[in-house]
């Protein structure tokens, strides 16, 4: 890491928001996609950006050959207004003591780390598990808000970071999180 990259927690914290609506909209360089291990489209948000994408992100996802859970592939955007698509296998929910909070931690790490690959200054995250997968909100609010400061404290990219929510219970989480975070709890 060269000096020019560090950065201090405050501001680091004033780099990450938290938005309401669609991903599919974000006019970000790259969007985070909650993808299974096959990176072959599933529903939630995988499906709404595949749809929105078109089928050419689908033929390049099959020449990936998948990604483990935890880990994160990078793809072209096609139709839609983002640069780039970041897939993240984010882990099934099964009560807290399988490594879901290591693996989940993982998956915003790998993303901004290929974010921070290809020079990408904006980039949006849903909230990877907390569908299908069923994570459990809060905890994994608290889980991102960190995950993404931390990241944010090391390298001068990307410069911003969206917490997108879909609906209100999502976002009331994010919010707290980063009230906690903020106030050191
Ligand atoms: N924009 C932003 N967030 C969204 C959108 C959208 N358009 N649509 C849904 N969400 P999920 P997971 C939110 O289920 O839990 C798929 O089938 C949603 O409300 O999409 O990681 C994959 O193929 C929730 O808060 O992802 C996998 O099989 C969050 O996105 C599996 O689901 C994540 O919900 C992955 O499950």
């Amino acid at each position: 890491m060269c000096a020019s990259e560090t950065h201090t927690g405050s501001k680091a914290l004033a780099r990450m928001e938290v938005v309401e609506g669609d991903i599919t909209r974000m006019a970000v360089d790259a969007i985070v996609n909650a993808a299974n291990s096959s990176l072959l489209g599933g529903g939630g948000v995988d499906g709404a950006i595949h749809r929105a994408a078109g089928p050419e992100l689908l033929a390049e996802c099959r020449t990936l050959g998948g990604c483990p859970t935890g880990e994160a592939r990078i793809t072209g955007a096609y139709r839609l207004p983002a640069t780039y698509v970041i897939h993240t296998v984010g882990p099934v929910w099964q009560g807290g003591d399988r490594g879901e909070a290591e693996l989940l931690a993982a998956c915003y790490h790998n993303s901004l780390e290929q974010a921070r690959q290809k020079g990408v200054r904006t980039i949006a995250f849903p909230a990877i598990s907390c569908g299908v997968y069923r994570y459990p909100v809060m905890e994994a609010a608290r889980i991102a808000v960190r995950e993404v400061r931390e990241f944010l404290e090391r390298h001068a990219l990307p410069e911003t970071v969206y917490l997108v929510c879909f609906g209100p219970e999502v976002c009331r989480a994010y919010r707290r999180a980063l009230e906690e975070i903020q106030e050191g709890r």
